[in-house]
């Protein structure tokens, strides 16, 4: 296509003609964006059906990652920088005169997921294809991402986003292999000499439409596929109502469920699970048969992953499958079944176990919930050979219990293989929350500790950081992320200190501008910046920082020699629409960014800034210009976190409890270079469970909660009479749920502690060096090399 810049600028100028009948000097941002996209997409088209045709033909394993997420971010700067073309196109552009930069912005940033659990299937995807390891993901193709999210008068606005406005380059649709799905209708049973046959009758049909999207390896041939399922009406179909069909089947597909973590029960979310299985399923089944001819030894050539239990339903669609279309009798199908699929759990808070009513589940489902029964009666028999007589365990195991479907319950027995996402998450889940599954399944559990792609999170986004890195180490680590190690004998090395450090004030400057723009706050950019960005919930505690914040404020307010480094806090956090308690947090946070910003003292040392709208690429300017990453859920409760990772691997200091993987990180860089504080896991666990924390006592006990607690009701904040209540509530009688009290004394003494680092300029350098040296090992490279080794069994397929 083009090997060096002077072809490239002969071919894009051609092509913006071509495409668009107009001369350069005409087009737009958009045009050139389109443009380069298409280019990109030509690049990789014959390596593209190379993969597929390997795919097709080769004897390995292959694995299907199945999710309700894939949040993707934008996707021009990414593959070109895999494709190492990213500084030939950056120069040709430049001599036209325009930045690359200026024509990613223009994409938009495809926002199919919440959070950490969607971020990470696409951190995969990446890891997947720069491995060479044959792995397909599978996702809905929602028209409308998560929402976008406005600030007026501090208060959260969702706004529909509309991420395919000006379509997607990277998708192309594959009409020709469409699958129908059915919904609702009836199972017509009968009897042939010893034989039952089960059909569906009277389903409603729609149809899956897949949109595939390259995933491009980096420096490989690799180029795997994202095949995103869009549910449109069945073309001729002859219905009741035409209309009402067509605007409940395009609603399948129409929107991403706004919730992290909780699951409000609906019939629409329950249809897009199965929409999403039904048809992965159908398809790659067809594809084996294609390959095989029929579907023996499938679990031999097939792995299938559920990411979460959202895709759980795989596991009754794929018996469905085997039973009533291949007529497999029940053993040998579910044999198969329980050696194809694996599933990975990722949150332990109960309102997140999706648990759907039966009154729901069977009317929409019906033959899949009478094989999730049949599933569930084989299971609780067995269950009782193991334990004659323990109808208390029995009940508590089963997959069906008091009219509810426990999809994590089925996710466990219908699979070989269950993990956590960091260590102590998975030990929680074996000792605590799955412990009777623990007890009698043993062999299937097993931890894979999150990563992130190094690519994207320091290659893409910290260009500065990692050309130093490669200045002092060479550029093997960018294909073998763990040799970022070889930093470490660096830590202390006078110039790595200071350029490392001046990258970084690089960095908060241009972020600095950013928030002027959008905020109209001017921040010091000599500031520690300390950044908490990620969604809102009450675990994680953002509320935890604000009183601190408060608390500050009161001291500098009250005493006139009370002197602190200058602190810039950013927040950025998306709160689920229906989350009452999220949305009054946002809320303070832009009150208290007010009242903090105006002061004329306390501004001089403090800024707050809510930044709108948190996504991928905000993401991507914001954590490079963090000096210190907040990390501070109340321990037990943060499965992994991600965040925390990209942080550290931007240099970074982390400011955290012993939750999920700061743990690892904590381990990894050595307790001089974080900052931990808190109550452990153990011992919230223990307090949950046997009660004994009295929240007021540390109201009335420490003077500067009370101080601080009294401020959300007292008038402190201008024109918020009554606003804050229910989170002064929250705290008092609701006797503090998350120990943010309990915990407050802690952090206050560990932010000291922070204040106290930065002065030393020198050391701080170092301990940012020891992060960045240690993040290899956080490389999602070496996550999905774990899943690929230990659950999967998949082997690199070089094309
Ligand atoms: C999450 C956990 O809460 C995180 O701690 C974890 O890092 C990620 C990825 O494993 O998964 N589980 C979960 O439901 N979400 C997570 O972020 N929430 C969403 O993203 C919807």
């Amino acid at each position: 296509m083009f090997s060096n810049k002077d072809e490239f600028k002969d071919s894009f100028l051609k092509r913006i003609e071509m495409m668009y009948g107009k001369s350069f000097q005409e087009s737009t941002r958009r045009d050139q964006f389109q443009v380069l996209g298409n280019m990109v997409r030509e690049h990789i088209s014959s390596n593209w059906i190379l993969t597929n045709e390997a795919n097709r033909t080769a004897g390995g394993k292959q694995v299907y990652y199945l999710s309700i997420e894939f949040l993707l971010g934008r996707l021009l700067g990414q593959n070109l920088l895999n494709l190492n073309l990213y500084s030939i196109v950056e120069e040709g552009l430049s001599e036209l005169g325009i930045q690359l930069s200026e024509i990613e912005e223009s994409e938009s940033d495809p926002g199919l997921g919440n959070g950490g659990l969607g971020r990470l299937a696409a951190c995969f995807m990446d890891s997947l294809a720069s491995q060479d390891l044959p792995g397909h993901g599978q996702g809905i193709r929602y028209k409308h991402g998560l929402f976008e999210q406005k600030i007026v008068d501090g208060y959260q606005v969702e706004l529909p986003e509309q991420w395919l406005r000006h379509g997607n380059v990277w998708e192309v649709r594959k009409p020709d292999q469409a699958i129908e799905i059915s919904f609702w209708g009836k199972v017509d049973i009968h009897q042939e000499n010893d034989e039952m046959f089960y059909r569906q009758k009277d389903a409603e049909k729609i149809m899956a439409v897949p949109y595939d999207m390259p995933v491009v390896g980096a420096d490989t041939k690799t180029v795997n596929t994202l095949r995103l399922w869009s549910a449109e009406p069945v073309h001729n179909i002859v219905h009741r109502d035409i209309l009402q069909y067509k605007r409940e089947t395009e609603a399948v597909s129409e929107f991403l469920y706004p919730d992290d973590t909780h699951d409000d029960g609906k019939t629409l979310r329950l249809k897009q699970q199965y929409f999403l299985v039904s048809a992965s399923l159908q398809s790659m089944i067809k594809a084996y048969k294609n390959k095989h001819g029929c579907l023996k030894d499938f679990h031999k050539h097939v792995s299938i992953h559920v990411n979460d239990t959202h895709p759980v339903l795989a596991i009754p669609e794929f018996m469905r499958i085997l039973l009533d279309e291949e007529g497999l009798g029940w053993e040998e199908a579910w044999n198969m079944t329980i050696s194809t699929f694996s599933y990975t759990n990722h949150t332990t808070l109960s309102e997140a176990l999706e648990k759907w009513p039966v009154y729901i589940f069977r009317p929409l489902l019906p033959r899949i919930y009478m094989i999730v029964e049949e599933i569930n009666e084989r299971f609780c028999r067995d269950l009782w050979k193991a334990y004659p007589g323990d109808w208390g365990r029995i009940e508590n195991m089963a997959i069906i219990a008091h009219d509810v479907v426990k999809m994590a319950h089925l996710a466990i027995a219908g699979s070989y293989s269950v993990n956590g996402v960091a260590k102590i998450h998975s030990d929680i889940l074996k000792n605590r929350e799955m412990k009777l599954f623990y007890e009698y399944f043993p062999e299937k559990f097993n931890n894979k500790t999150n990563g992130i792609t190094h690519r994207r999170w320091l290659l893409k986004a910290n260009p500065e950081i990692s050309e130093l890195i490669s200045e002092s180490i060479g550029t093997q680590w960018k294909q073998k992320p763990e040799l970022i190690s070889m930093l470490l004998p660096f830590s202390n090395d006078a110039a790595l200190k200071e350029k490392v450090s001046a990258v970084k004030q690089h960095r908060k400057r241009i972020l600095a501008e950013r928030i002027y723009k959008q905020n109209a706050i001017k921040v010091d950019e000599h500031s520690i910046f300390d950044v908490q960005v990620k969604r809102l919930h009450a675990y994680k505690r953002q509320l935890l920082n604000v009183l601190h914040i408060m608390y500050l404020y009161n001291r500098i307010e009250e005493d006139a020699n009370f002197f602190i480094q200058p602190r810039t806090f950013i927040f950025g956090a998306k709160a689920s629409p229906g989350y009452y308690y999220a949305k009054k947090i946002i809320k303070l946070i832009n009150s208290l960014a007010d009242k903090v910003n105006s002061h004329p003292r306390v501004s001089s040392m403090l800024k707050v800034v809510f930044m709108e709208n948190y996504r991928v690429s905000l993401a991507e300017d914001i954590i490079p210009a963090a000096d210190v990453s907040e990390q501070i859920s109340t321990a037990s409760k943060e499965a992994s976190g991600t965040g925390n990772m990209k942080f550290m691997m931007n240099g970074a200091l982390t400011l955290g409890t012993l939750d999920g993987a700061n743990i690892e990180i904590k381990e990894m860089v050595g307790d001089d270079n974080i900052f931990i504080f808190g109550l452990s896991a153990e011992e919230v666990l223990n307090y949950s469970e046997n009660g004994g924390y009295r929240a007021e006592e540390y109201y009335h006990h420490d003077l500067r909660i009370r101080q601080v607690v009294d401020q959300l009701i007292n008038g402190y904040f201008p024109d918020c009479n009554g606003e804050f209540e229910a989170i002064y509530d929250s705290l008092l009688s609701h006797n503090d749920q998350y120990f943010v009290l309990k915990d407050f004394a802690s952090y206050i003494r560990a932010q000291e502690e922070v204040d106290s680092s930065y002065k030393d300029q020198d050391a701080w350098s170092k301990k940012a060096i020891i992060n960045i040296a240690n993040s290899g090992h956080f490389s999602s490279d070496r996550t999905i090399r774990e899943y690929a080794e230990q659950i999967w069994g998949i082997k690199p397929l070089i094309i």
